[in-house]
């Protein structure tokens, strides 16, 4: 879906309607101007040949961080110098100052300190420029620190705490926004947005925040990530105001991603490119980029992409700022074509969720209830088989996979953590999370990557387990299955399911601020192969309530669990009957279905007896019985 959006809309608009963050001078200033950050920190402090003593003894010599406590003038050195050049935004040289990175050095307890101390001097130094027409302002620094959350390097409870205590010691010392910046994996972004969300929570006070993802040279994140994926994953936050890349590479290397990032995130661009890539020259790595060359890619940038924020990452020096603050002050950026389709994904790729033609195939088979395979190697334990499982379904068509491993007598939240942190690296598609119990959803939650799906919510005992699940909606950038039962059980009729639809969905939206593209209604698949007198007509109310829901709600999402309603015929009839009816429910505005993806026929390849057998047992037809 194209809309035609100028490049601020998504700020005019209210990204969130949280009123303090519209009242962000830098979210305003960001409206009116193209603003610039500043360059490297690390090779401009480099450039002071710092000695051992300046780092404050041998076993601290590299770590940067420590100098706003053992030497404060060099790291005003680098403000002032960003700042003359006409740096809008100075950040804080805090990139390693998470306990996680700290601890390499012994220092972990300082986290707060530094933090605290890098916010305090990058603030003092920004309010020595400050003018009333040009405000200068203090982004705190938050890099990727030196693990990898989705190789399970660290935990996310873990990494969210050292985030945590990085939010708090930067935005106590006086920073303006936070900028989450260097980042190589997705489970990394999370455990930090998570982080600032509690932050946030706790203080009932809220700062913009940037996402800032580094593509490597071969194209993706460290971790493997497309660009759009990690859009994607980052979509459902609200509380993310500005998305775009830094580090790696040099400007050139950047631009196909930095297309994809202005045509598809609907927030302001940002880019920070390296001085190019390093060249050995004498044995010495150097930044060969001229500040020249840097202006013309961020000219074209600004101009034919729409790029709002720019700066410099490695290698740049106080010249290519002040280059870019001139370039800041001629141009305008290029309005922007912004797909605004609804994504999930996985931590590699993103796939839309309609797909045209519909339906997205959401494989069945990775559920112990659902697989007698699946179920067997669950009892044995046999993870990495079960990986092979998902695989399979991948080849056979599927876009996403459901996954649940209730059974009885097991620990259900222990077999979901060691299936789903295998799923997360190993099996490349988003992941349905299928769980009634709140602990296992989060913990899943906790090792995917992507912008998954949990399954499913329902108001059968009321909205207190319904809101407990939204919640985790938004904490992890989630989006949520909604079945149409209510405190009467199981609805039967197509109005009662729209009426249980709109019910959750009110809740969901105005409650929980989740977007219409967040819900996905499933309006209940009952079988008719048992005969069942009560559910004979069953499947016309199913597809009636998924055209009612979708005509009412165009951005909400519809979805089923296809294969139900065979249960009890031979195998050759149920894939008859699943596929005429999936086919039935797309006509009726069906997005997605759980389904054995390759057991889906195509209308064509079914013969027309089968095909009008099937129907008439949809549409209840009583001469059915008598054929
Ligand atoms: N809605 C939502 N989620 C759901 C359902 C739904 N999750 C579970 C289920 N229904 C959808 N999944 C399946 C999975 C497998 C089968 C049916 C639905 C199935 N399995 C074969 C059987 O039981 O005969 C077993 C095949 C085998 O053992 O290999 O039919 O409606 N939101």
């Amino acid at each position: 879906m194209m809309v035609h959006v100028p490049v601020f809309f998504y700020l005019g608009a209210s990204a969130c309607n949280d009123n303090k963050i519209m009242q962000s001078l830098f979210l305003e200033e960001l409206t009116r101007r193209i603003l610039v950050f500043d360059g490297a920190t690390g090779t401009n402090l480099q450039e002071q040949n710092l000695t051992s003593d300046d780092f404050g003894g041998a076993e601290l010599e590299g770590c940067n961080e420590y100098l706003v406590l053992s030497k404060p003038t060099a790291v005003e050195k680098v403000h002032r110098d960003f700042l003359e050049a006409g740096a809008d935004i100075i950040e804080t040289n805090s990139f390693g100052s998470t306990s996680i990175v700290l601890a390499e050095y012994d220092i972990a307890d300082l986290a707060y300190k530094l933090n605290f101390e890098a916010a305090a001097i990058a603030r003092r130094m920004a309010d020595a420029y400050q003018k009333e027409h040009k405000p200068r302002f203090v982004a705190g620094s938050m890099g990727p620190t030196t693990k990898l959350p989705s190789l399970g390097h660290i935990d996310f409870d873990t990494m969210r705490d050292a985030y945590y205590e990085q939010t708090a010691g930067l935005i106590e010392g006086g920073v303006d926004l936070l900028c989450i910046e260097t980042c190589q994996d997705m489970l990394q972004v999370k455990a930090a947005l998570a982080a600032i969300q509690r932050y946030f929570d706790d203080k009932q006070q809220r700062i913009p925040v940037i996402v800032s993802v580094t593509i490597e040279t071969m194209g993706t994140m460290l971790m493997g990530t497309e660009i759009t994926a990690a859009i994607a994953t980052i979509d459902p936050y609200d509380i993310v105001s500005v998305f775009g890349m830094n580090c790696a590479t040099g400007p050139k290397e950047m631009e196909e991603n930095l297309r994809s990032i202005c045509r598809n995130s609907p927030r302001p661009v940002f880019v920070m490119p390296n001085a190019g890539i390093p060249e050995n020259i004498g044995g010495h790595s150097c930044y060969t980029l001229t500040p020249e060359q840097l202006e013309e890619y961020m000219r074209r940038f600004i101009t034919e992409l729409g790029v709002s924020i720019i700066g410099g990452c490695c290698g740049t020096t106080a010249e290519h700022i002040s280059r870019l603050s001139r370039l800041a002050g001629e141009v305008r950026p290029a309005e922007r074509d912004i797909d605004r389709s609804p994504m999930v994904s996985s931590l590699y790729t993103a796939i839309p969720m309609h797909l045209d033609p519909p339906p997205l195939l959401i494989g069945e088979r990775c559920n112990a209830n659902g697989s007698k395979q699946f179920r067997e190697l669950l009892l044995g334990e046999r993870y990495d088989d079960m990986v092979g499982m998902a695989r399979e379904q991948i080849r056979e068509g599927a876009h996403l996979l459901d996954v649940c491993v209730a059974y009885v007598g097991r620990d259900e939240r222990r077999d979901m953590r060691e299936v789903i942190s295998r799923f997360n690296t190993q099996a490349s598609i988003p992941l349905m999370i299928d769980s009634t119990e709140i602990e296992v959803i989060e913990d899943a939650l906790k090792l995917c990557a992507g912008k998954a799906i949990i399954n499913s919510i329902n108001l059968e005992d009321g909205e207190e387990r319904l809101t407990q699940v939204l919640a985790l909606c938004k904490t992890y950038g989630a989006a949520v299955v909604a079945l149409t039962i209510d405190e009467d059980g199981m609805a039967k009729t197509a109005q009662k399911k729209f009426d249980i639809a709109a019910r959750i969905r009110s809740i969901a939206t105005e409650q929980f601020g989740l977007r219409d593209e967040d819900l996905i209604f499933d309006t209940l698949t009952f079988t008719l192969g048992s005969g069942d007198e009560e559910y004979r007509r069953s499947a016309m109310d199913t597809v009636e309530a998924i055209r009612m829901i979708k005509t009412a709600w165009p951005r909400c999402f519809t979805s089923l669990g296809v294969s139900n309603v065979s249960f009890g015929l031979n195998p050759h009839a149920r894939h008859v009957l699943n596929s005429v009816f999936l086919h039935y429910a797309c006509e009726a505005g069906l997005d997605m279905a759980i389904v054995h993806a390759s057991k889906i026929m195509p209308l064509y390849k079914i013969d027309e007896k089968g095909r009008e057998i099937a129907m008439d047992l949809i549409k209840d037809k009583r001469q059915w019985k008598t054929v």
